[in-house]
């Protein structure tokens, strides 16, 4: 009897204790099985970028808009391209006149990313011409903020893709912050409006197919044609090397640069991934490079100094036109790099 109330004063302490235990082990437990879902959603959710656009404040306090829609109700999905050889600029300006500056915000909702296009340019003012009358249209179905910068190589030394793409990010970071960047050739315009112009938690690569090479993947580790890259994996790769002139070899430099910092490269399904080049001849001023496989043995070595750090260029105008930010830029020539 004498032993009744301190074994009952032990049970309740265990008791106490038990209940302690249980409720750590319950939170032990939610806490791992809420880390595997947190990871699944980051595993399979399309593009887990920040939407910085969402979490800006209004101005004025007014109401902010909802979110974009994840898949867009305006896409027409398969498009019918056309390329008009009395095509005007002025009669693009006309059909785009929601696009000010180059640069476009869905009026109904607020942006899921906002999206820099840049595309590198020297005499090809036709192709760029029919790239805007599709690309701005495309664009806007998508539902995305968006500019398009054209980046114009001054001058007639060797032509240097990678180089100016290198001049256009770090000219439109200037304007805004954007969160994703779409590197752009200018005679390549997408047949699909599912092949959507914004960026992954990977780098993106959309070319999978085009009309000249049967639809087909040229080669396993291909990036050329249209990358979008967010602006801190460009960052993390020091961007393109400025040191490839003339045609070949810096896309997969940068493939080379992605690889290293053991990102991965996703691309869009084949169906829609498709895009058609305008028919061209190789240009004068862009001949091939054939210094680019000593180059490419070299990139591991050499991107941490060559590349967005060691980009020097002098900028001779920006002009804010209607359809497009035109950057036209001095990149020196390769003998002075
Ligand atoms: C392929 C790649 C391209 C690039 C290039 C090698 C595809 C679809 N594209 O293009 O991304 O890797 O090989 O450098 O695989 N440009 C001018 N003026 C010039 C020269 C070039 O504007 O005088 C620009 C223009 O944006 C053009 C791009 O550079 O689309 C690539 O040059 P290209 O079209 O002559 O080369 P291509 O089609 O073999
Ligand atoms: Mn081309």
């Amino acid at each position: 009897m004498g032993l009744c109330p301190s074994m009952l004063r032990v049970s309740r302490r265990g008791k106490y204790v038990m209940a302690l235990l249980l409720c750590a082990s319950a939170l032990a437990w939610l806490t791992a099985n809420m880390g595997d879902t947190v990871k699944a959603v980051t595993e399979y959710t399309p593009a887990p970028v920040p939407e910085r656009a969402l979490l800006e404040a209004t101005p004025s306090g007014r109401k902010s808009k909802a979110p974009c829609p994840e898949i867009s109700p305006l896409l027409h999905g398969v498009l019918t391209l056309s390329f008009e050889p009395s095509l005007t600029m002025k009669e693009v300006a006309s059909e785009n006149s929601v696009v000010a500056g180059g640069q476009y915000q869905p009026p109904e909702c607020t942006a899921r990313q906002s999206v820099a296009i840049l595309v590198p340019q020297r005499s090809r003012e036709k192709h760029l011409l029919y790239l805007l009358h599709h690309l701005h249209p495309f664009l806007q179905r998508q539902q995305f903020h968006y500019a398009i910068y054209v980046i114009q190589q001054a001058g007639d030394a060797k032509f240097n893709r990678a180089k100016l793409l290198n001049v256009g990010y770090l000219e439109a970071l200037k304007d805004h912050n954007w969160d994703c960047f779409i590197f752009h050739d200018v005679d390549l315009v997408p047949e699909d409006d599912r092949n959507l112009y914004m960026c992954d938690s990977q780098p993106k690569h959309m070319v999978v197919g085009r009309n000249a090479t049967g639809y087909k993947l040229r080669y396993k580790g291909y990036f050329g044609g249209v990358t979008a890259l967010t602006k801190d994996q460009f960052k993390r790769v020091n961007g393109f090397s400025n040191t490839y002139w003339g045609w070949g070899g810096e896309d997969d430099d940068l493939r080379i640069r992605v690889e290293l910092q053991g990102m991965k490269i996703v691309r869009p399904p084949p169906e829609v991934a498709r895009y058609t080049m305008v028919f061209h001849k190789r240009d004068s001023g862009n001949q091939v490079n054939n210094d680019r496989m000593r180059l490419l043995r070299r990139t591991a070595q050499v991107w941490k100094q060559d590349g967005l750090n060691s980009c020097s260029y002098k900028t001779l105008s920006v002009e804010r036109l209607p359809l497009y930010v035109n950057v036209t830029v001095d990149i020196g020539t390769p003998s002075g790099h």
